[in-house]
């Protein structure tokens, strides 16, 4: 596994490619303030550790809070100012160094940089070419500095009447932009994805009766940590019935012989997601019931890595992975009737209540639109997804056969539309019966 040195991986050049997108986009005369994310409080003086706003950084690669970055166009220019913390020796001693102004403006490709608290002439320098008259008041000024729902309708006011530059939705802008992903976007989605895979191999490995969830989770943060780098989410470790909870996150029961154990978990690597799920014996061995839903889950997954190619719309792939899972369903006799009947009422829904996948990307459940006014998005190159099918049959499912109870299985691996086809990132990660088993032999 490669894994890059932090400060070495910003290229001002990707980010740069980033802003000409951007600016693309906007017309003249148009304006954007985009807020770096602020330090948030876990109790009274601990702060969570800091983790940047996706959007400014996707513009920006600016890794700092107390920051704004500025873009506006004209029919002369377009330019990037940053507001951002100047260094200050007393604060240096209490939070080590910050970037500071000068050193900003070299290494991230900024026009001009200012101190933060240049913020309010800036600001009206823009608004009316004048440095003396106030036009935002020094506590608006500090609503804005913490990005506070507030503080962003200030701007949006004050904007409102400004005769220069009309003020942008960027969101909408870069969140078109965020979803089809450039090549050093893949890069870094490759080596979260690298990094996860080394996790669950060793969380597969580690995993038999007796040992409880959240040791299984420890395993997982600890690779991530040696490696310098944080969950993109709370991991799921969900051992027998806990499964069924799609979101479970208490990972604090004992794994149980027999059993099957879900682990959902994806590392974050350069603020980039990855998202992977899979499901094993507890004990190393499948059942033959549980090799059988196993079965018709990869089934489902290896269908919907067919349909993943430029041209297809979102829900067409759903519609094929339903289908192969009723058809499975029926075939088990878990499902009765007639596959188009079951498809029309929707019964699989108790077995496989969400979709196929989502967006991956800086987000794990990444921005970007799924439908556009009446239809659903057509893939194009370069997006990134999940393929995440499951059936969750429960202890005590009425109307179910005892043998399939307490069998909950989901696959998940992300994915990458090529030119032709899609490209499975996560195909590393033992996934077949004879792998998964060959990798949790216990001694
Ligand atoms: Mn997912």
């Amino acid at each position: 596994m490669r894994i890059i040195d932090t400060d070495k991986e910003i290229a001002k050049q990707d980010f740069l490619n980033r802003r000409k997108k951007f600016f693309a986009q906007m017309q003249n005369d148009e304006i954007a303030m985009v807020f770096a994310a602020t330090k948030k409080i876990k109790t009274n003086d601990v702060h969570y550790k800091f983790r940047q706003d996706n959007n400014f950084w996707y513009l920006t690669g600016f890794p700092e809070y107390n920051a704004i970055a500025v873009f506006f166009k004209t029919k002369d220019k377009e330019e990037y100012w940053l507001f951002c913390q100047e260094i200050n020796h007393l604060q240096t001693i209490w939070d080590g160094k910050v970037i500071g102004c000068s050193k900003a403006k070299e290494l991230y490709g900024v026009d001009k940089t200012f101190r933060l608290d240049e913020f309010k002439y800036g600001f009206n320098k823009l608004m009316n070419g004048s440095k003396t008259q106030s036009l935002i008041e020094e506590h608006e000024i500090e609503e804005c500095r913490l990005n506070t729902f507030h503080g962003r309708e200030i701007l949006k006011d004050k904007w409102l009447d400004n005769k220069n530059f009309k003020l942008i939705d960027h969101l909408a802008i870069i969140h078109s932009l965020r979803l089809e992903k450039d090549a050093k976007e893949i890069e870094m989605l490759q080596q979260a994805v690298d990094l996860s895979v080394e996790a669950h191999i060793k969380a597969m490995q580690f995993s038999k009766p007796g040992v409880n969830e959240y040791e299984v989770a420890a395993i997982l943060s600890h690779e991530f940590n040696r490696h310098n780098c944080e969950h993109a989410y709370l991991p799921i470790v969900a051992a027998g019935i806990n499964a069924n909870t799609l979101h479970y996150i208490a990972n604090s029961s004992e794994l149980e012989d027999g059993d099957l154990i879900l682990i959902d978990s994806g590392a974050e690597y350069q603020n980039y997601a990855s998202d992977i799920t899979r499901t094993f014996p507890i004990n190393g061995k499948f059942t033959k019931e549980q090799k059988i839903i196993y079965q018709l889950v990869l089934e489902m997954q290896e269908t919907g890595f067919k349909a993943v190619k430029p041209g297809v719309a979102w829900n067409e792939i759903q519609d094929q992975i339903i289908r192969v899972l009723v058809e499975g369903l029926i075939n088990l006799k878990i499902l009765t009737g007639k596959v188009e009947d079951q498809l029309e009422n929707g019964s699989y829904k108790q077995f496989y209540p969400h979709s196929f996948g989502h967006w991956l990307g800086l987000d794990v459940h990444d921005v970007g639109k799924y439908i556009n006014g009446e239809s659903f998005i057509k893939l194009r190159e370069g997006m990134v997804l999940t393929v995440e099918p499951g059936v969750y049959i429960s202890k005590d499912m009425a109307g179910v056969d005892n043998k399939w109870h307490n069998i909950s299985i989901r696959i998940e691996d992300d994915v990458v539309v090529t030119k032709d086809g899609c490209d499975v990132l996560s195909k590393n990660l033992p996934k077949t019966i004879e792998d998964i088993e060959n990798c949790c032999k216990r001694n």
